[in-house]
């Protein structure tokens, strides 16, 4: 159990300097944070070099760390039962992926790649960077204590918030106290580096960019083949409108074999249409494309050709203040996921399904899929209503009931003190 399974009030920056302090019985050298996130739409394509539109969440997961001296790495956090659990140290020279396992492999990822990639004090020493010999480098070892409310297994990127929020106190540790955007987007790299190699999830760029790069008040456009970013402002309170998370409590696992099955199904379709990346097939070419793969992976295909689509008309809505008419993109994204990606599942497209049919403008599931959370774009008047009637579909359903907030676009990582 980790500190992300249940939503806490406290602030989570609070929660890790005091575990830190109860553990540790000396205050951290500091406390850094990193947001999960609610991607808006862009599914699946993030691995296809496509287009992704995420925003972060004001739910973060801090760490609180302070340099060790022995070479060890510490991990402990707090529960949803507010205890501190803390796992067995690790030796920084033992590290290699798959151990340590569990919810510590991903921090400890994470101290993998930044020792890989030469960081030590004042910056990187692998090409040459600016090398301070003297300063703190992971192999001397780090306590972390890791506490916030970011929901696991909910789709909204728990896992990206904690490697995040670990680099981010690693290279705070260095003496790293500012990144411009292009070293945040590296330290993104790093974190999917981790979660890729180390956890051994394959899964793509969005979640740890959106968790570095996203700021308050906007939705990131990431074209995921260039790295290439743009902040669009999304003020839907201004517009008198709500993006509602609808979490169902279905557990998702990225490390199943569905995600990594997707994702082997679009780069087969790739390799045999011979082009890097399914980004290179157009709504122009895509008729053709189809005509030349086999069967069972047309709809793979037509789902991230039409869906990089339904990014590009979403962003342009936004670029011109017009929130409310990507309501039916959102409605498509949704019925391709669920009939040709083969991602939703029943409680999903029930949240879904109640939403639009109790007046939201459009809803879609969010995140890898096969549980987790979806969301729905409401007028901020009708929100009560759309809540209401997903509660008691769910009831009548016999599922658990979700849980439900309102997503504000917030900031990325960064330092708490
Ligand atoms: C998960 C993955 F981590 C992302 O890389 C992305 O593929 C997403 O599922 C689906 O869009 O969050």
């Amino acid at each position: 159990m980790t500190a992300a399974d249940q939503a806490t009030t406290a602030n989570p920056a609070d929660t890790a300097d005091d575990a830190f302090r109860s553990v540790h019985g000396r205050a951290p050298a500091g406390v850094w944070s990193a947001p999960g996130r609610v991607n808006l739409i862009g599914e699946h394509t993030d691995y296809n070099d496509g287009f992704v539109l995420p925003f972060a969440l004001p739910h973060r997961l801090a760490a609180a760390a302070a340099p060790r001296e022995d070479g060890k790495l510490t991990f402990a956090t707090v529960g949803s039962d507010g205890r501190v659990h803390a796992e067995t140290p690790v030796a920084v020279a033992d590290l290699q992926p798959g151990t340590p396992d569990g919810w510590s492999g991903y921090p400890a990822g994470v101290a993998w790649v930044l020792r890989q990639a030469g960081v030590r004090g004042h910056g990187t020493t692998g090409d040459g960077g600016t090398a301070d010999a003297g300063g703190w480098s992971v192999d001397r070892g780090a306590d972390l204590v890791i506490a916030g409310d970011v929901p696991t297994g909910a789709g909204l990127s728990s896992s990206a918030a904690i490697e995040c929020a670990t680099a981010m106190a690693l290279l705070g540790l260095a003496g790293e106290h500012d990144q411009d955007a292009s070293r945040r987007a590296e330290i993104a790299r790093w974190a999917q580096r981790a979660e890729n190699e180390f956890v051994g999830v394959p899964t793509g760029s969005l979640d740890q960019t959106a968790s570095m790069c996203c700021v308050d008040g906007h939705v990131l456009f990431l074209d995921c083949r260039s790295g290439e970013t743009e902040q669009v402002p999304f003020n839907a309170t201004g517009a008198g409108l709500s993006v509602l998370v609808i979490d169902t409590q279905v557990k998702h696992s990225l490390g199943g074999s569905e995600y990594g099955d997707r994702r082997e199904g679009t780069e087969k379709a790739a390799r045999l249409l011979g082009l890097p990346a399914l980004r290179d097939v157009t709504p122009d070419t895509l008729a053709d494309a189809l005509d030349r793969l086999p069967a069972d992976l047309v709809p793979l295909v037509r789902h991230i050709v039409t869906e990089n689509a339904r990014v590009l008309e979403a962003s342009r809505y936004l670029r011109d203040g017009r929130i409310a008419d990507i309501g039916p993109v959102l409605d498509a994204s949704h019925v391709s996921m669920r009939d040709d990606y083969r991602i939703s599942c029943p409680e999903l497209d029930l949240a879904v399904d109640t939403a639009r049919t109790a007046g939201a403008l459009g809803s879609r599931m969010t995140g890898g899929g096969f549980g987790g959370s979806a969301i729905a774009l409401v007028r901020e008047n009708d929100r009560h209503a759309v809540e209401a009637a997903v509660t008691t579909a769910f009831d009548a359903a016999g599922y658990r009931r979700p849980r439900m907030f309102v997503a504000v676009p917030s900031a990325g990582a960064g330092r708490d003190r």
